[in-house]
């Protein structure tokens, strides 16, 4: 008999982070995310979460609007829908459901673990099938002070953990950041990876002014430096060729990662499964970026474990991940939700094997972190 969903549930969690992490948009010292639940008639349960950056500082969807929208609208539209067809039911939502992407990549991301469970394969089968057993994983510098930063990065390194580094600016003045990047690339050295991530905080101007001397501090990629909705200023940026571009925000979902790629707007795609509208439409935006010659990046939304893990599995589908990812989330947190912590060493995540996302929610972490 085909499976049918049978229910869905949601709830919000508050966990701290192990510092305050500081960038233009926001300063985070707890992380919100909501976990999505979805049972089904054979007695299977899928998992799926979302998170936000600040609340409502990075964009349009807050964990409480996130909530709120699946239970009112997504819950009633799929439930005693056949389960084991996640396109379909993807048809049916998108026909139903306007923009919400992050709360469609929560569901969808459920509705697949689910189906893996079912077939007892990991997430990653259903998308062709892990190329990779691990994927390479970037920490980002944001404590706010310079030399804990350069503390950070050296613990890292020690550690075994990250050997590329993503430094969060744009929300001091120019030549304060150019100090503290600086400072940063001078105490790691030439092998380290520097990249650093503006979150919009430039005017084009201000853009162009910084990149001469980031590309001569040794600058490896310069991520979302101005506003979002100036693509011409991107393609002016991009057609440099001082330090090579990275669009994040620019990228919404498909229409934007075509806009983006035929306007040569950035030479990397940051792809994350939130911003783009789910697992789906993450690949669909992979797919645009490797025939349009854009390197790959695998973004995060600061997610815990069960996002990072849903991306980390399509992410092992992909044969070039050329700037790697930054799969850290669950690391900026001080607790975990999982029974068994996910395998971050040798600068890399290991990808579970299990079936679907390959990893058991811990039901007395989840209690402890809802938010009452
Ligand atoms: C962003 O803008 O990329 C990803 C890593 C991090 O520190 O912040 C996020 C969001
Ligand atoms: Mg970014």
């Amino acid at each position: 008999m085909q499976p049918t969903i049978v229910d869905v549930s949601t709830h919000i969690l508050d966990i701290p982070t192990i510092r305050p992490h500081k960038m233009s948009v926001a300063t985070m010292q707890c992380q919100t995310m909501v976990l999505v639940r979805i049972k089904t008639s054979d007695g299977i349960e899928g998992i799926g979460e979302a998170t936000t950056i600040g609340g409502l500082n990075y964009g349009g969807e807050s964990p409480e609007s996130i909530k709120t929208n699946i239970d009112a609208y997504f819950a009633p539209l799929i439930v005693g829908q056949p389960a084991d067809k996640p396109a379909a039911l993807r048809v049916r939502i998108d026909k139903a459901i306007k923009a919400n992407h992050f709360a469609k990549s929560a569901v969808e991301s459920a509705i697949y673990d689910a189906c893996a469970r079912r077939l007892g394969v990991p997430l990653s089968a259903l998308f062709g099938g892990a190329v990779h057993d691990e994927i390479s994983v970037a920490w980002t510098l944001a404590s706010g002070d310079t030399d804990k930063d350069i503390a950070e990065a050296r613990q890292m390194l020690d550690a075994r953990r990250h050997n590329i580094f993503k430094l969060k600016v744009g929300m001091r003045p120019l030549k304060d950041d150019l100090r503290h990047i600086a400072a940063i690339k001078s105490a790691l050295g030439d092998d380290i990876s520097v990249r650093i991530d503006v979150n919009q905080g430039w005017s084009e101007t201000q853009a162009l002014r910084m990149l001469r001397p980031l590309a001569d501090i040794g600058v490896e990629l310069v991520e979302q430096p101005i506003h979002e909705k100036n693509l011409a200023g991107m393609a002016r940026l991009t057609a440099l060729g001082i330090v090579p571009i990275m669009a994040d925000e620019a990228l919404k979902g498909r229409e934007d990662g075509f806009a983006l790629a035929a306007n040569q707007c950035a030479d990397v795609f940051a792809i994350k499964i939130e911003q783009a509208g789910g697992l789906l439409r993450a690949r669909d935006l992979i797919g645009i970026a490797q025939a349009a010659d854009i390197a790959l990046y695998g973004g995060t939304m600061l997610e815990g474990s069960i996002s990072t893990l849903a991306a980390a599995h399509l992410f092992a589908t992909v044969d070039k991940l050329e700037w790697g990812t930054e799969m850290f989330g669950p690391l900026l947190l001080q607790d975990d939700i999982l029974v068994e912590r996910m395998d971050y060493s040798d600068f890399t995540l290991k990808l579970p094997k299990g079936p679907g996302l390959g990893v058991t929610l811990d039901e007395d972490k989840v209690r402890h972190y809802t938010r009452k």
